[in-house]
This record gives C-alpha cells, structure tokens and sequence, in this order.
C-alpha cells in the first residue's frame, strides 16, 4: 500500500499540554490516529515523526523520495524561518501540503512569512486538527487513490 509521511516540527509534541486557547486540546498522537485513519479510508498507509530539530526534520524529507508518495508538513515555528527545509522540499521532489492548526496569517506578522509555501502544493491553516485530514485528501488528490499508481 502507498504511504504518506506525516512530519510534524518543533514544540509540537506539546500540543494537549499547553495553550489549548490557540492550538485546543487535541494531542498529537490524537492527529496521528486521525491522519492514520484518514489513510486507510483512501487506500494509504502513513508514517508519523515529530521532531525539535531542524536537521532531523530535513533528513526526513530526504529520506521521503522513493518511500512516501508525499508528506503532510507541519513544520512549526521553522515555516517562518528555515531556508533549509525549503531547499530540502523542493531538492527531494516530493510533494508536500503544508498544514497549521492555527491561521498563521491572522497571527502576528511574522507567523505571515511561509518558507514551506512556495515550494509546497498548498496550504491548509486554520481548521485546527482536520487541516491534517484535508491536506491528506489534497495530497492523494493529487497522487491518485491507493490503487498501486503511487509509492
Ligand atoms: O499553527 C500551527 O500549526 C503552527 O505551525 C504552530 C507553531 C507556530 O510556531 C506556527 O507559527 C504555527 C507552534 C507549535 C507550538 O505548539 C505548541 C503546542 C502546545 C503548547 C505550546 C506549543
């Protein structure tokens, strides 16, 4: 079965702990669980990494080509900053749908700027948790279903 990588980027693994006024209650291995049964609805399989660290972030990209057909990202506060992770997107050749939970563009100003944006298909903000589930619908949309055509 084709999969998909969900990666998930800085201060993430503290979602359901803390500022539920901005990013709710949910945790992430609850967005997990939904991107997993998400997948399986469309014939997919997916691997999810959460890390802190901006080189591991980049080395997941980079292991993506040949084993996930696209990556969900949330790539954290790194979105705003990271030459690096854009230039690992857009070397990997693997499409990527970049996901917030919040709507970065009615934050502060420099939650504005996406490095992620302009190498990515798209970007989904502001849905909370079911921003994941519509990046994986966007993603196989653009792969076709989990019908063998796919990685
Ligand atoms: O809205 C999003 O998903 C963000 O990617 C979340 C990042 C933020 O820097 C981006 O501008 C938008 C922050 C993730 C931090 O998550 C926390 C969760 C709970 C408690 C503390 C931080």
């Amino acid at each position: 079965m084709p999969s998909l990588l969900i990666l998930n980027g800085p201060n993430l693994n503290l979602l359901g702990t803390r500022q539920p006024e901005v990013y709710g209650r949910i945790t992430l291995d609850d967005i997990n669980a939904l991107c997993a049964a998400e997948a399986t609805r469309v014939g997919y399989t997916v691997d999810c990494l959460q890390s802190n660290h901006e080189g591991a972030l980049i080395d997941a990209v980079h292991a993506a080509r040949g084993l996930h057909g696209g990556i969900v990202l949330n790539a954290g506060a790194y979105t705003h900053t990271s030459v690096a992770l854009m230039d690992a997107i857009s070397s990997a050749a693997v499409p990527v749908v970049e996901v917030h939970l919040s709507n970065i563009h009615a934050r502060e100003t420099f939650r504005h700027k996406s490095y992620i944006a302009p190498v990515a298909l798209g970007q989904i903000c502001g849905f909370g948790a079911q921003g994941y589930v519509l990046a994986i619908q966007a993603l196989v949309a653009h792969l076709g279903s989990g019908d063998g055509s796919a990685p």
